[in-house]
Parts: C-alpha cells; structure tokens; sequence
C-alpha cells in the first residue's frame, strides 16, 4: 500500500492524497518520503500547474506520528529525512489547494499551512496539540500560523493546544474558505481547475512574490513585484490574454 497517492486526471491538475486511514493520516517516516517524492515530480512535471493536497473523507492528518517519535532522541530527529520533506513542499512553485476534511493537528495542520488556498469542511478541526505532548510545533507552526491569524488568536491555539472549527479558523484567517463537508473536495478541484487554466508564469510569480514578499521590508516587496510585472511582458501568455480581451474572444493560454 503507497501512503500517498498521485492522480492526474488531466487538464494540468494533479492530486496528491494522504492514505494512512489506520493512523488518521499520521506523518510517519512513508508519508513524509511520499509527500516529498510526489511533490518533486509535480514540481518538474510541465503538465501539472495546480495540485490539490488532500487527506481522507474524515481526516487530513493527525499530526507527526508520536508513536514513531515517542522515544527518539534529538539526533534520531535531527536525522530521519524531514527537513528534506517540508523543503520540497514549502520551495514548490506551483500553487497547492489543501481540500481539508476532519482533525488538521500538529503537523497535519503545519501541512495545510505549507498549501496556497485552504478549503475546509464544516466539521474539519484545526490545531498545533504538541504541547500536550510535551513538544511545540517543528514545521512552521509557530510561525506560519502567527503570520496567518496574528499573534493572540496563535498564542491562544499554541499555548493551549486547544482545536478550533473550520468557521473559527475562517474567521481568524487560516482558512480560505468553508463549505460543506461533502464538497470540500470538488470544490478544491473546482478552484484547482480554473488556475490550471490561467497563465502559469503568471500562477507561479504571484505564488513567488506572495510568499518571498512576506519577508521583506515593503520597498523591497514593492521593487521585487514591479520587476516581475515588467517581466510578464515577455510572456506569450501576457500577448494572447491581451489581445483576446481586445479581439473580445476567448483567449488560448500555452503557458508560455
Ligand atoms: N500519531 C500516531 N498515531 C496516531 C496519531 C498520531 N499523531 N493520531 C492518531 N493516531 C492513531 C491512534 O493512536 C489510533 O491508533 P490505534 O487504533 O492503533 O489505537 C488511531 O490513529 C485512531 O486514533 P484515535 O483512536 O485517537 O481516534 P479519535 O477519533 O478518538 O481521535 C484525534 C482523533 C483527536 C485526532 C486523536 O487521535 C489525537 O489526538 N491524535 C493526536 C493528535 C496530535 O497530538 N497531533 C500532534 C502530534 S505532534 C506533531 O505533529 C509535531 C509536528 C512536528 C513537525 C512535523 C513533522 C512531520
């Protein structure tokens, strides 16, 4: 059994799933090697220009497994491949959609946050619990979530490990959009299907400046954008959307 499956049905979408159902999707040693294997060849795939990231019906992931890490010592940590895995998600340039279902915990919830849009539904949960077991979140947690939702709204869901609902964490901003349960994940596909359908130089820059700009002093932000922006004019993909808007038909992009 593969603990993450690919699917590419077709139209430059590809789907990426979580399949541990016996552990509610816990990140073992598999799932992180299979996360970042299937991320690398999405990222080099030139078919593929959206991915839609996503768990069970019931469950998107329960975190880091802590039955696998219960004994472990620092060096253990130090060596067991997962900075090598969150490297390959958090440096893919396509966008991802995380169509999440159920416990989003620990590193399940870090997972999410390593995604561009986040569709949730009605009865998902979302939480960093690590310090109910006697750790803090290792892959973003403490960072991602704070840059998300601000500093009090994280420090209340760190410090208390508390979960929260797909409507709490939409409200806070950690999520980009509730629905129900059942449609969570066509309406993922959905969303995933009308960017594949846009400029994909376009899809990836906005990803790039986006996340790059995040963590810089605005002026420099605002440099790094315009730059880009001239550069679009080198697309064809900038001329056909031009041109057709002008032309009033239907534009044909190549991502070129
Ligand atoms: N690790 C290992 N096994 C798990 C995990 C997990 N995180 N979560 C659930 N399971 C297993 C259970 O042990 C159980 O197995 P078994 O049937 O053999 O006893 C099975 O999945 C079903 O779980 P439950 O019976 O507990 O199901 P419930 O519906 O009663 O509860 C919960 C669901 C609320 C999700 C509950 O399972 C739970 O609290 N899980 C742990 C959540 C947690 O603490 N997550 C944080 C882990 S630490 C972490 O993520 C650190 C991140 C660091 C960086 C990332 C590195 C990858």
């Amino acid at each position: 059994m593969s603990e993450v499956l690919i699917e590419l049905p077709g139209s430059g979408v590809a789907i990426v799933r979580i399949n541990r159902p016996e552990a509610h999707n816990a990140l073992n040693a598999a799932v992180r090697a299979g996360l970042a294997k299937a991320f690398a060849e999405l990222e080099t795939n030139e078919e593929v220009r959206c991915v839609v990231l996503a768990g069970s019906e019931k469950v998107f992931a329960a975190g880091a497994d802590i039955k696998a890490m219960a004994e472990a010592s620092p060096a253990e940590m130090t060596n067991n491949g997962a900075d090598h895995s969150w490297r390959v998600l958090r440096e893919f340039s396509k966008p991802v959609i995380a169509a999440v279902n159920g416990w989003s915990l620990g590193g399940g919830c870090e997972l999410a946050m390593h995604a561009d849009i986040i569709i949730a539904g009605e009865g998902a949960r979302f939480g960093q619990p690590e310090i109910k077991v006697g750790i803090i979140p290792g892959a973003g947690g403490t960072q991602r979530l704070t840059r998300a939702v601000g500093k009090f709204k994280a420090m209340k869901i760190l410090l208390t490990g508390e979960a929260i609902s797909a409507r709490e964490a939409e409200a806070m901003g950690l999520v980009s959009e509730v629905v129900a349960d059942e449609a969570v994940f066509e309406r993922a596909l959905a969303l995933a299907n009308v960017i594949a359908a846009l400029p994909s130089i376009a899809a990836r820059k906005i990803k790039e400046l986006v996340l790059a700009g995040a963590d810089l002093p605005l002026n420099a932000a605002l440099s790094m954008e315009r730059q880009a922006f001239w550069l679009m004019f080198d697309t064809v993909d900038q001329k056909e959307g031009m041109r057709a808007f002008i032309e009033k038909r239907s534009p044909v992009f190549t991502g070129k």
